[in-house]
């Protein structure tokens, strides 16, 4: 059964994402923006009053790997937050009332699916790859941005590899993996509506922004640091867990074909990529006891985002 302090096996976020929808009809609504490699339906939530024009709108992605469980326990959390809250947190009724929040609970549904059943540490996605039996995609190196460039004269692209049998393989093109079309096809479709992007990982504690591709800055690189910063400090307030922000190539390493910086790139201004606990202790095997703590302590951080976007529209 469904426990929002657990990790939830993918059969029973799915059954979640129904139960969840349909009880709360008001304020919630689900979508399907098509379907993984394996045939997974993929359901995206919209969170936000009912309104007849159309809302700005936030996007919040959980499960881009498939080993990061706590990422998707995030996004479960915040959807139970968000409803729970709303009418009688200000913030979050303002917030739902003027911008409708999109949430995609398990981005890598069949990498996430295998983790349960085979192997704990996959990370890709699970599709074909021609002449090799390596599968997988790293859906985080398939996205049109600087994807998978080389830079300088030698033959690695940055952070993202070409061999098929690599954690970080890029894929055959950019968007060649069916889950990272479907949701790049949403977001251009409503790119006038997303003014954030919002994408959990974990593990480092690091709230990320672009550039990974390159290591220039973004042309809204002040402004974007001081939201990490506010929102590493607002998170920090709960129980003293420290997080460090900044741009994604100096901070962690360079690393192209992320959705951080397709976002970016395509004019979401408030693109974030947070790596949830822990430094590496228990790395992607954060214990279960660790769930609520690491989730309401990242709610203050992604509220405070949220806010400050709400305030910028
Ligand atoms: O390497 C990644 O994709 C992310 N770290 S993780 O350990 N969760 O794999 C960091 C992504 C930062 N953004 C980009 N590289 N665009
Ligand atoms: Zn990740």
């Amino acid at each position: 059964t469904h426990s929002y302090t657990k990790y939830n096996s993918w059969p029973r976020v799915q059954s979640w994402i129904d139960a969840i929808s349909t009880s709360n009809s008001q304020l919630i609504s689900k979508q399907s923006i098509g379907s993984t490699y394996e045939g997974r339906p993929m359901t995206l939530l919209k969170l936000g009053r009912k309104s007849s024009t159309t809302k700005p709108a936030i996007f919040l992605d959980c499960g881009i790997h498939a080993r990061e469980w706590i990422s998707p326990a995030f996004c479960q959390w915040f959807v139970k937050e968000a409803l729970s809250t709303y009418g009688s947190d200000s913030q979050m009724t303002s917030l739902l009332d003027q911008m409708d929040v999109y949430v995609l609970p398990v981005f890598n549904i069949d990498g996430y699916d295998y983790t349960h059943k085979s192997n704990r540490m996959w990370r890709k996605t699970r599709s074909r790859n021609s002449g090799t039996s390596c599968l997988g995609t790293d859906p985080n190196r398939n996205w049109n941005a600087g994807w998978c460039c080389k830079s300088g004269p030698s033959a690695r692209a940055a952070g993202a590899s070409k061999n098929p049998c690599s954690d970080t393989y890029c894929g055959s093109r950019f968007e060649s993996e069916i889950e990272v079309k479907n949701v790049a096809d949403f977001i251009r479709r409503n790119k006038s509506n997303i003014k954030a992007y919002l994408t959990i990982h974990s593990y480092s504690q690091l709230v990320l922004f672009p550039y990974s591709y390159t290591y220039q800055l973004a042309a809204h690189h002040s402004e974007l640091l001081k939201v990490a910063q506010g929102a590493a400090s607002a998170l920090r307030s709960l129980y003293g867990t420290r997080y460090t922000s900044g741009p994604g190539a100096a901070t962690i390493y360079p690393a192209a074909g992320g959705s951080d910086d397709w976002a970016y790139d395509l004019g979401v201004k408030y693109s974030f990529t947070f790596e949830l606990r822990d430094t590496g202790r228990y790395g992607f095997l954060l214990p279960e006891s660790q769930i609520k703590p690491t989730c309401m302590e990242t709610m203050l951080a992604v509220k405070y985002i949220a806010a400050y976007v709400q305030k910028n529209l």
